[in-house]
């Protein structure tokens, strides 16, 4: 495969105004008749007479004609994946039919079916399985589509924009022609056909017009929409009030699908969504999936602006629209729900999955600089670091210069496809700052370290706090400049009183916090007029996405626990604390479990005064997957062990409090997802687990009487996973059984039962494995069943996947094997786990090594799964 380079950009040749789609779609096929009116693009310095187009598995080119005349077969060039058309005018009309084969598309990119609908995603380069075309973010078009398909089969018939024109046709078919207004790349382009139900609703928008929110699913899930419309009159307000944008056609549709690659797409008034991130109902969904799809229906309702109206100029530039909407869904999330909360969820899923992409070998700036394939750069990087470097600006401007900022940048855009740069510039022009070094962030891949020193000048009162940043090495990167970094901080007495930053020594008006800011490889801070000591509260609110060392002891962890005002920095010392004493455990399995920390959580749980959102995050341990990513050379077994240990000694050492917890925090009345509910529910769960983990007795009877009884999915998957990994052996085989039964209808919930199950270190070995994957409701098409069962295996049950024996290894590159033919994209994704090989002990890193070597050797490697495999065996 070939390598694309950002460096190598040139604007398009030819640019297209207009496309005219007629798409008849039928059973064996479907024909697609594409118009494109183009012209040379005045902008282009190249002279070349011929034009080309992209294209990707097109069964049959079926006819080319040029403003209506047909074209001879020697007038174009027609091979595997261009186009190429030897010689054509200024300006002209292109005809292309082409007949291709959507009920065999298990790539699912492009147009395919999924349970009997036809649906499409074209991002990134989809659109290309379609017709020819260029496809390429920077090419904007105004489309008109009509769409012609069976009238019973296919009652509901959607694609982009307002329908303009309906009605019927020879044999029962019947058409509806869509047509939207807005230029759009092609990747944004949406059909949907199926039997489908249609859920309406409306919003009226700032200035008083009036949007026709409509929602399509399969007739079994139409009671699963609420949430989801709920969610997106909460997004489309919010986008208003918070960044002052407003919806822009008369009609917002989304549908939901069962096999979809991703999680959702922001296609031009029509998102489509993977079933599992937009269906809900309290009985199916979990409180973490009622959160998960508010966020992630308002991240693409969020894209028509930031996405839509302003685009990419070329896929390098991904997370201009991707970092800067999951920062807009963040805020949305925060400000909606508990911000501590989700500020501490998103900095786990940094510091867990992020910081490992960015020390392992497909390590990426936020912009890269080229790659093989455009869909392995969807990832923590471009997404959640991309949302950190937006965050990062808003922090450093402010709220006020932020907005204006975004306001420049929507006005300066709109229409355009534009660069990382732009939103830079953006931002500098409407606020006056210089952001020259901090465009290193774009630019720069790897985690930056800071090592803080510190130390207290009694005599003079001034305390010296020292902070040095370095960045490692990443793959074709090394010697890489400081950036600039903002870097919240507080200081506190010894009697956790929070104190004044007198940054000279007669500073009258000295704040209780500050955003210091890192430009140098080392600066040094001095703190005046304090009497004694103060212990640091460091990177507040995880003010950048960058590793912290500092030397803590366990008292500083544990006074910064209960005494820091900054609630993310509370939770962030409570892990600190935790992953120290596992640590030990696992260098010296002789130890015993720190009192400290068991008085910590025994504190933590008795006090129903603390922000209980705060307490239900502050109870869970640092994961395993987070414990490994800190440690060189982590010996997993070791890990999951030590982790166990500790888990059941605060089990026992905290049951009474534990019980407690479990029945204060018992609600009744109806289910609502309120942070405080949320929060309560959480508890109770966690609870229930440390009892089950060390088989109590009483735990028991309350985890069957919870499942038995729950009227909603979070406290019966808490019990049922409170079971699962329990000892009790014959409750947990017949509340499996009694679950499937009930829910085996229902695909969302038959997921979250088999993730249940391959997640568990205590049930999940390989050979429950194989079991889930011979049951008849997994599928080998669809991705959800995929990721549910292989992907959860290896992404979350540590010790299982990390075998001794590698048995584990083998089995990822079995299945990434096998898939590689069917969907690429997924084979690749599935990959990431055996890509960290260097990171572990030879022992495990070898069988890793060679696990990756047997897919390396698979003849006709998709692109895809080519480009992880080849960089991470380099
Ligand atoms: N652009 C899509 C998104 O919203 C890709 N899944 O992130
Ligand atoms: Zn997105």
């Amino acid at each position: 495969p070939q390598t694309i380079f950002l460096k190598d950009y040139r604007v398009p040749a030819f640019l297209v105004d207009h496309v005219d789609l007629r798409f008849e779609l039928f059973e064996d096929g479907a024909r697609v008749h594409c118009t494109l009116a183009m012209r040379r693009n005045p902008d282009s310095d190249s002279s070349d007479k011929s034009l080309e187009l992209d294209g990707d598995s097109l069964t049959t080119l079926e006819s080319v004609s040029l403003d209506g005349n047909p074209l001879e077969g020697s007038a174009y060039e027609d091979r595997d994946d261009k186009l190429t058309l030897h010689e054509v005018p200024d300006q002209f009309n292109l005809g292309i039919v082409t007949w291709i084969e959507p009920q065999n598309n298990t790539r699912l990119e492009g147009l395919y079916k999924s349970s009997g609908m036809f649906c499409t995603q074209c991002e990134a380069e989809g659109f290309r399985c379609i017709t020819y075309f260029p496809d390429r973010p920077d090419v904007m078009a105004r489309f008109r589509t009509r769409v012609e398909a069976d009238k019973t089969r296919y009652p509901i018939l959607l694609s982009n924009g307002n329908d303009v024109e309906k009605g019927d046709l020879a044999d029962g078919r019947h058409f509806v022609t869509w047509e939207d207004p807005f230029p759009k790349p092609c990747y944004l382009f949406a059909l949907v056909a199926g039997d489908l139900v249609e859920k309406r609703d409306s919003f009226k928008t700032m200035s008083a017009r009036d949007i026709d929110l409509r929602m399509y699913v399969e007739p079994r899930n139409a009671e699963k929409c609420d949430h989801a419309m709920d969610s997106l009159k909460r997004a489309m307000r919010w986008d208003e009030e918070v960044y002052g944008r407003e919806y822009d056609l008369d009609i917002f549709m989304i549908v939901a699908v069962d096999d979809f690659n991703m999680g959702a797409m922001e296609n031009k008034g029509l998102n489509i969504f993977n079933s599992s991130c937009v269906l809900a109902s309290q009985e199916t969904a979990t409180d973490m999936a009622f959160q998960r799809i508010e966020s992630i229906v308002a991240h693409e309702y969020f894209h028509n602006w930031s996405g839509n109206r302003v685009t990419c100029r070329d896929w390098f530039q991904l997370s201009l629209k991707e970092g800067f909407t999951v920062f807009r869904d963040s805020c949305f999330s925060a400000d909606v729900g508990s911000p501590t909360v989700k500020r501490i969820e998103d900095a786990t899923m940094l510091r867990t999955a992020q910081f490992a992409e960015d020390a392992g070998p497909m390590a990426h700036p936020v912009r890269p600089e080229s790659y093989m394939e455009i869909t392995n750069f969807y990832t923590l990087t471009i997404y959640e670091k991309g949302s950190e470097v937006v965050g990062m600006i808003h922090t450093l401007l402010g709220a006020d210069l932020f907005r204006k900022g975004s306001d420049l940048y929507f006005e300066r855009h709109d229409g355009q496809a534009v660069t990382t740069d732009d939103f830079v510039r953006a931002m500098e022009d409407a606020s006056g700052r210089d952001l020259s070094q901090f465009r290193l962030w774009y630019e720069q891949s790897g985690t930056p370290e800071l090592t803080v020193r510190d130390e207290f000048d009694d005599a003079a009162g001034i305390y010296r706090l020292t902070i040095d940043q370095s960045i490692p090495d990443t793959p074709g990167q090394t010697n890489k400049k400081p950036q600039h970094i903002p870097f919240a901080i507080g200081l506190l007495s010894a009697d956790g009183q929070p104190l004044p930053l007198k940054l000279t020594a007669d500073d009258a008006e000295a704040p209780m916090d500050c955003v210091l800011e890192l430009t140098d490889a080392s600066h040094t801070f001095e703190f005046h007029g304090l009497s004694e000591r103060p212990v640091p509260s460091l990177l507040r609110g995880f003010s950048a996405p960058v590793r912290v060392f500092y030397p803590w002891t366990r008292e500083q962890l544990t006074f910064l626990m209960s005494h820091d005002p900054d609630g993310f920095n509370r939770w962030d010392a409570g892990q600190r604390l935790a992953v120290d004493v596992i640590n030990s455990l696992v260098s010296s399995t002789g130890e015993n479990v720190d009192a400290g920390l068991v008085e910590a959580y025994r504190s933590l749980l008795a006090d129903s005064s603390l922000d209980q959102a705060l307490v239900a995050k502050m109870l869970q341990l640092p994961s395993e997957a987070y414990l490994i990513e800190l440690a060189d050379q982590p010996n997993v077994p070791a890990i999951h062990r030590a982790r166990e240990r500790v888990l059941e000694h605060l089990a026992r050492s905290l049951r009474d409090e534990l019980l407690a917890c479990y029945h204060r925090n018992t609600l009744s009345g109806p289910y609502e997802v309120t942070p405080e509910a949320v929060a309560r529910r959480s508890l109770r769960n966690t609870a229930l687990a440390w009892l089950l983990h060390v088989d109590d007795e009483e735990g028991r009877t309350l985890a069957i009487s919870q499942f038995n009884e729950s009227d909603n999915m979070t406290d019966r998957m808490g019990a049922l996973r409170a079971l699962v990994n329990s000892g009790y052996e014959k409750e947990q085989e017949q509340a499996l059984a009694d679950f499937y039964r009930q829910w085996k209808d229902d695909p969302q919930v038959v997921e979250q039962w088999f993730a249940v199950q391959s997640g568990s270190s205590r049930t999940g070995g390989l050979r429950k494995i194989h079991e889930l994957m011979e049951h008849s409701a997994f599928d080998w098409k669809n991705p959800n069943k995929i990721r549910s069962v292989i992907g959860v295996f290896a992404g979350q049950n540590l010790p299982a996947f990390h075998a001794e024996d590698g048995a584990g290894y083998q089995f990822l590159a079995e299945q990434v094997r096998k898939l590689d033919d069917s969907n690429p994209q997924i084979a690749a994704r599935l990959v990431s786990p055996l890509t960290r090989w260097r990171k572990f002990a030879p022992v495990h890193g070898d069988q890793m090594k060679s696990a990756l070597e047997t897919i390396r050797d698979k003849s006709g490697l998709s692109r895809d799964v080519y480009e992880v495999v080849h960089k991470s065996l380099a």
